[in-house]
């Protein structure tokens, strides 16, 4: 350890004090353990310790330029604690234990008394205790079921193929150590924990108020964000592990697939159902029946004869294709099989100890495994989707990376097959899957958006996995596994899809309908796609042996529902894409929790403000589902202030508080007072140029604003300045409304022909009439009541 003018480095025992010096980064030791504190950005400390040596400093989930930089500290001793100021953040430790109570830039303690020298165990374990405060509330880690608010929960990460799950399943698909902790006075501060390993952690199950996390091996390394706001967390976290590329547009529209359509008829038969049905739609998903013996990257060519022209054929009905390519290969050599002999080649697969590969069972039967960790493999897998991108095939979905291995009783690969890390920053060396394992989903979608990207570098990648990583927001949408057609999946799923909102994952889904299970019945379906139509993705999918479940079974009344809910997703396209662009941008989430938008509702206590039972998606929208949707009776939805609108009559309504008197045919949706919606004439697709007006709906209110985003929806040159960004605000007077166009960011040419402006809650009980409008580049215009 060399002090130099970037580092201050206090062995305890120097006589020496320090006063005010300002250093990029902190290195103290006690005790045969080092700790470091640096802060990446303004609002985020880092701390990492490790015995005898700092950990490596190498990450799947922070890119190394945002671990490089560092912004000054100032550091000043006071006795035996040292207290490290940065930017809205610091922190102050304790010489002797190394203990460490993090401080945001105010002063005010957001975690306590995290252990220093005592988290370490001399085997390599570690165990890391803070205190928590009482009126914490606490969110994120994924999907992961059991309770929204987490608190008071213990939960594992280790990535599992649960088939079924439960409220009570532990551990699922996915690890995404990270969590945002918020006061009932709406104040939030995020910890994530970067390391790859089975890890725990325990948000004051075992001990009240003692927040702990514990794991097996790897490093202690963890980010402390200081909010203040839970947004403010959220841009916080996405600075660290990057915020979701915008997805192709089509990925926001209604995808419809299962387990599966097994022949080139069947999947020209649910496209032109769709059609005939008019039920707008983007996406048909072929599932692993399509392969040849299960053989990932085969095409069995007796059932699809021309994937080329099925997918051309469709393209021309406004639906696009996506496969599945799961990352087990089937171990095959000498038949024949490219992907085996060239990945055998290319020395990819993952190997045992003694040298041999590494074979497990799963659809092809006795299956290898790409290395993910190796760039090279990588690089070799991405080079696979070469066919299927030429026949023009749109997206890929990449399911059973925990990995899901059958016939064993860990369902997962041995924890000593090893594999041999050359990436990133990393140093080139072995590590065992015990280390890996929580990272091999997020390296596989890596892989095959990093190659979906290198074949068609003007195309936006649409990849789907079912396991992943934290920071695997970057590569890959994702959806949350095997759920069951139950009402309670229906409710839990919400709460799953909003905390993965706050994990970094905006673009998730859950199967519309359910997957597993008893065949949902026509009300339970009917709702799922009422609720669908709101989340993210919007993929209804079912496994295999099941009725059908498509949306036009059952009676002509349900399906004219789910028809109606469908297409408003359509017209609501401009709203929803400017939020998913938002978020790609922001890691501010489509789907929101109540308190996110409007973090004061924690206040009420009562069900943390609604935000149990109710959800936004953008700024603007509330959706509130009966809090008991399999036996609703009337229940009041509190609306976070005053003046709300129904989004469906565009009424003005009085006081916060709601009564519903549930019918089938509705979903309660309000609409924030000072929103601006943007929406558009309906299309069967977003392959399909919407003909007329913008609509613009105002919802006159305080702040006042919505925003337009558009684009071509499918290549990279929004990147290139093709693109329209453009904010509208309002103003009420008391004879009409003045609306401000901001100007026009961006060159695109939008395919409307001009404005129609609909001014709700003027008119008692007519809807507004439509106020035509020129397309506005910038300016101002007054409308009269
Ligand atoms: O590929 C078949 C299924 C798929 O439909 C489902 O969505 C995945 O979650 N897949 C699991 C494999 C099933 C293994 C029993």
């Amino acid at each position: 350890m060399r002090p130099s003018k970037f580092l201050a480095a206090l062995a305890l025992c120097a006589a020496s004090t320090l006063h005010a010096e300002t250093v990029d980064r902190m290195l103290l030791s006690r005790g045969g353990v080092v700790l470091e504190v640096s802060a990446p950005a303004s609002g985020i400390v880092r701390i990492r310790m490790g015995r005898g040596k700092l950990p490596e400093d190498a990450s799947w989930a922070v890119p190394s330029a945002t671990r490089a930089a560092r912004l000054p500290l100032k550091i000043t001793r006071n006795g035996e604690t040292v207290q490290v100021g940065a930017t809205d953040i610091g922190a102050r430790i304790d010489l002797r234990t190394l203990r460490a109570d993090v401080l945001d830039g105010g002063g005010k303690l957001l975690l306590a008394d995290l252990s220093g020298r005592s988290a370490l165990s001399s085997e390599g374990s570690f165990r890391l205790r803070g205190r928590m405060s009482g009126d914490d509330h606490i969110f994120g880690l994924g999907d992961k079921t059991g309770t929204f608010d987490r608190k008071g929960g213990v939960y594992t990460m280790w990535n599992s193929d649960t088939y079924k799950f439960t409220q009570a399943t532990d551990p699922l698909y996915k690890t995404i150590p990270f969590f945002m902790a918020v006061s009932d006075r709406g104040q939030a501060y995020g910890l994530f924990f970067d390391n790859t390993w089975r890890s725990n952690f325990d948000f004051g199950k075992t001990e009240r108020g003692v927040l702990s996390i514990s794991g097996v091996g790897g490093p202690v390394d963890y980010y402390v964000m200081a909010g203040p706001a839970p947004k403010d967390v959220l841009r916080q976290y996405a600075h660290l592990t990057g915020s979701a590329p915008l997805m192709p547009q089509w990925a926001l529209g209604f995808q419809q697939s299962k387990w599966s359509y097994k022949s080139d008829a069947e999947v020209r038969a649910v496209a032109q159902r769709l059609r005939s049905e008019r039920l707008p739609s983007d996406l048909i998903y072929m599932d692993i029946d399509y392969q040849d013996r299960s053989r990932p990257f085969t095409v069995n060519r007796a059932a699809f004869p021309d994937v080329r022209k099925l997918a051309g054929d469709l393209r021309g009905q406004g639906i696009r294709l996506v496969l599945i390519t799961d990352p087990h290969i089937a171990k095959a050599p000498g038949e024949g099989y490219a992907a085996y002999d060239s990945g055998a080649a290319q020395d990819v697969f993952l190997k045992l100890p003694g040298g041999q590969y590494y074979s497990g069972d799963v659809w092809p039967g006795a299956a290898v495994f790409p290395d993910f960790s190796r760039a090279q493999a990588r690089r070799w897998w991405g080079e696979l989707y070469t066919g299927f991108l030429g026949d023009g095939v749109a997206g890929f979905w990449n399911d059973m990376n925990e990995p899901s291995i059958f016939n064993v009783p860990t369902r997962t690969m041995p924890l000593d097959v090893l594999h041999r890390i050359e990436s990133d920053d990393f140093a080139p060396r072995s590590a065992s899957h015990a280390e890996m394992h929580n990272v091999y989903g997020q390296l596989n979608s890596r892989a095959t958006y990093e190659g979906l990207t290198r074949l068609q570098p003007d195309a936006r990648p649409f990849v789907l996995t079912r396991a992943t990583y934290a920071g695997g927001q970057r590569y890959a949408a994702t959806w949350t596994g095997d759920n069951v057609s139950s009402w309670q999946h229906l409710k839990m799923g919400v709460q799953q899809l909003l905390n993965l909102g706050l994990s970094g994952f905006s673009n998730a889904g859950n199967d519309v309908g359910g997957y597993a299970g008893e065949r949902p019945s026509p009300e339970l379906l009917t709702r799922w796609f009422q609720l669908g139509a709101f989340m993210p993705l919007f993929r209804a999918h079912a496994e295999t042996g099941r009725p059908d479940q498509e949306p036009w079974v059952g009676d002509e009344p349900h399906v004219e529902i789910r028809r109606r809910f469908i297409s408003e997703r359509y017209r609501l396209m401009p709203y929803l894409y400017a939020a998913a662009e938002e978020n790609s941008r922001s890691g501010i989430p489509l789907l929101r929790p109540v308190f996110l938008n409007f973090p004061s509702v924690l206040a009420n206590g009562d069900r943390l403000g609604g935000s149990e039972d109710q959800f936004m998606v953008g700024s603007d929208l509330l959706v509130a589902p009966s809090p008991t949707l399999e036996s609703p009776g009337d229940y009041n939805v509190e609306l976070p202030g005053k003046g709300w609108y129904d989004y469906w009559t565009g009424q003005r309504l009085d006081g916060k508080s709601q009564l519903v008197r549930p019918d089938i045919a509705q979903l309660p949706v309000y609409v924030r007072p000072g929103a601006i919606i943007p929406k558009q004439p309906l299309v069967q697709s977003t392959a399909f140029v919407p003909e007329g007006r913008l609509e613009l709906h105002v919802y006159p209110g305080t702040d006042c604003h919505g925003d337009i985003y558009a684009d071509d929806g499918i290549s990279m040159a929004y990147q290139r300045g093709s693109f329209l960004r453009q904010r509208i605000r309002c103003e009420e007077s008391p004879s009409g409304l003045k609306l401000l166009f901001e100007q026009r960011e961006g060159s695109w040419k939008p395919w409307w022909t001009g404005l129609a402006l609909y001014v709700h809650g003027w008119t008692a009980d007519e809807p507004p009439k439509a106020v035509l409008l020129p397309d506005m580049a910038g300016g101002a215009v007054e409308i009269s009541r």
